[in-house]
């Protein structure tokens, strides 16, 4: 008996620490494939930094909110013209999908200034935003990152205009089931090292560091309404960058099928691209529904692809339940 409860109290210990949190697994770059390393396990020659574990980064003034835990600086810098594609798979641990569905997704660069990547140790990085998507387009209730929890990529472009040299990308998913208390929101630092090939001249207007560019205040870390269907989204951090290219985030589906989705990126690029002076949405979601203020394409999540994740909850709960009668059973009998 005692040994049962042992296991089972390891089985209640592990679950939510293996189940509930995760990390960018691989990215593609201008068409090429690179896996990621699993937080805290063996390093093979990668372009994304490894992390020492799953879990988030909390408090937005922690030293990680740079690269992510522990982040090492990784053996290989990913060749990328201005314009590419890179696309982001996110997963759970132990092969799990990415199992959160609250909060932003979004994307920095900055150069890795006097050195190539696999040699830029500072942490002093002056980050440009260059992408940032939080809830679909048309639907104020759902996020983005439901398709993510739906196993879906995400894609975002490369400034077209973007000074050669190399780069640290720094993709994040802000989780904000928990964001309802202050310092609740977890933050899911990822940075993978690009080399820009080209001729182009585009630099940043405004850059911003990390640690320094949030603050667990702030109406988008902190954020008492994050489950309430009509409320707007303000981004934290800086407005895109004059350097966003034309292109949107894009989300695509596991398996080869692929859909469109719009982040606030879009808003800017569509603004510059029509010659107009815009500023970009500067940190608020553009697409209200009915605000009839931009032309984001529309796009609504497939529910039945990739599904696992959408019983993710209570399948889980259902563990949970099963695992704790066995407990008290257990207990009981002991
Ligand atoms: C979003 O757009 C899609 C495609 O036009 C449409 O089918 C769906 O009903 C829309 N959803 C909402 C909430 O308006
Ligand atoms: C940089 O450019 C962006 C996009 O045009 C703009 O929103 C932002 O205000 C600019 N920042 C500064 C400091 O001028
Ligand atoms: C949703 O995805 C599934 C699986 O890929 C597919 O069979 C189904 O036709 C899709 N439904 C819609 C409405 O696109
Ligand atoms: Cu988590």
């Amino acid at each position: 008996m005692k040994t049962t409860t042992t296991v089972l109290l390891s089985l209640l210990a592990a679950v939510p620490y293996v189940s509930a949190h995760g990390f960018v697994s691989q990215v593609v770059v201008n068409g090429q494939t690179y896996q990621g390393n699993n937080p805290g396990g063996d390093t093979s020659p990668s372009p994304i930094r490894q992390i020492s574990t799953i879990s988030p980064v909390k408090g937005a003034t922690n030293k990680d909110m740079f690269c992510g835990y522990d982040a090492q600086v990784a053996s290989e810098v990913a060749t990328a013209d201005p314009g590419s594609k890179v696309t982001f798979t996110w997963s759970g641990g132990d092969g799990q999908n990415w199992p959160h569905n609250t909060g932003p997704l979004m994307t920095y660069m900055g150069a890795c200034e006097g050195t190539t990547c696999d040699k830029y140790t500072a942490t002093d990085t002056k980050w440009f935003k260059i992408d940032e998507v939080g809830k679909e387009a048309n639907d104020s209730s759902t996020w983005v990152q439901q398709e993510i929890m739906n196993r879906a990529t995400y894609t975002v472009t490369l400034p077209s205009n973007i000074e050669p040299g190399d780069y640290l990308i720094r993709h994040e998913i802000i989780a904000l089931h928990l964001a309802t208390s202050m310092g609740g929101a977890e933050f899911y630092p990822s940075c993978t090292q690009v080399r820009v090939t080209g001729n182009g001249n585009g630099t940043p207007n405004q850059t911003v560091s990390f640690p320094g560019a949030y603050s667990d205040s702030d109406p988008g870390i902190y954020d008492p309404n994050v489950y309430d269907p009509g409320s707007s989204y303000v981004f934290p951090g800086p407005p895109l960058s004059n350097l966003v290219s034309g292109d949107t985030g894009t989300v695509g589906g596991q398996g080869g099928s692929t859909a469109s989705a719009t982040g606030s990126g879009a808003a800017s690029a569509t603004a510059s691209a029509s010659g107009s002076q815009a500023s970009p949405t500067g940190g608020t979601v553009a697409a209200a529904p009915g605000s009839g203020k931009c032309s984001l394409k529309a796009h609504s999540v497939n529910t039945t692809q990739g599904n696992l994740n959408a019983n993710y909850p209570r399948h889980f709960s259902r563990v949970m339940k099963r695992l704790l009668n066995d407990f008290q059973t257990a207990t009981h009998q002991r």
